[in-house]
């Protein structure tokens, strides 16, 4: 199958999963903590990641999942044709503000991210983006000639944003922050991305999960930020450390400092 038609697929489901949710809303979402009371999975995650699984195995049933819930294949390399797959990200905003929350999907062919989707579940928002073919926004393709203008900025004219991290600790982030415009923290590392695709921060640093990253890397390679971890070494998708993503003047500027700090 064609990657745009794959990506019509994806935005068929995500519509689903943003009707799934829309009608759970006023139930009982089954709130449960994972690791501590701030890392939250609701029956919604579950639930909306089988239904992601059926579907993909119904059209791609040699395609393996990975899946931040679980209910996939649990795919330990990405060999073939894998699915990332992250069916609610930024579930603390969804259980304590019922915004600002994501799904997202990603396919993966022997390791090269093909096709991805962040899907807003709260907006219907969505950024789509085509390996080797453009990003696009609610349908509409994203200007990425643009994207020159936005690479000339320096690291104290733009946002930064960041998803769990340890502010106070070894790294400094929080200093690193003071030098640019300011740091927002979304709690949702897909509006992160989509942030940065569209202008609006300038810097993001996260160290999280492949579901969390697998979108991203498809849109950076799009539109030119580069990604690594904090050492400026190329990263491994199924390995969880420190990202920094950045246009390449932006991203250069963060491994100047973070390195005069080490
Ligand atoms: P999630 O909602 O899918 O778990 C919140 O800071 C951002 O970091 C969200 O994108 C969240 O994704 C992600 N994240 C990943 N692991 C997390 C964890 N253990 N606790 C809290 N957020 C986590
Ligand atoms: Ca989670
Ligand atoms: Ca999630
Ligand atoms: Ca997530």
């Amino acid at each position: 199958m064609e990657n745009k038609a794959i990506a019509k697929l994806m935005v068929t489901w995500a519509k689903e999963a943003k009707a799934r949710v829309d009608a759970g809303l006023d139930q009982d979402l089954g709130v449960q903590e994972k690791t501590s009371s701030r890392d939250l999975v609701t029956v919604l995650d579950g639930e909306l990641e089988r239904f992601y699984r059926q579907e993909i195995k119904k059209h791609f049933p040699n395609d393996r999942i990975l899946g931040e819930e679980g209910q996939g294949d649990q795919a330990q390399s990405l060999e073939g044709a894998v699915w990332i797959v992250d069916p609610i990200d930024g579930t603390l905003n969804f259980v304590k503000q019922r915004a600002h929350y994501v799904t997202m999907l990603a396919r993966y062919v022997d390791g090269i991210g093909q096709v991805g989707l962040i899907y807003g579940l709260d907006t219907g928002q969505s950024l789509l983006a085509l390996a080797k073919e453009g990003a696009y926004l609610n349908g509409q393709a994203l200007d990425l000639s643009r994207q020159s203008e936005l690479a000339e900025a320096s690291l104290d004219q733009v946002l930064m944003s960041t998803e769990a991290l340890p502010l106070d600790g070894d790294l400094e982030l929080y200093q690193l922050s003071k030098s640019t415009l300011g740091l927002r923290i979304f709690g949702c590392a897909g509006l992160d991305v989509v942030h940065l695709a569209l202008g609006r921060t300038g810097l993001y640093l996260n160290q999280l999960y492949p579901w969390d990253n697998a979108v991203a890397l498809i849109l950076a390679d799009l539109c030119g930020f580069k990604v690594t971890d904090f050492k400026g070494q190329p990263l491994n998708l199924l390995d969880r450390q420190y990202v920094l993503m950045a246009y390449p003047k932006i991203h250069q500027q963060v491994l100047n400092y973070l390195r005069s700090r080490t």
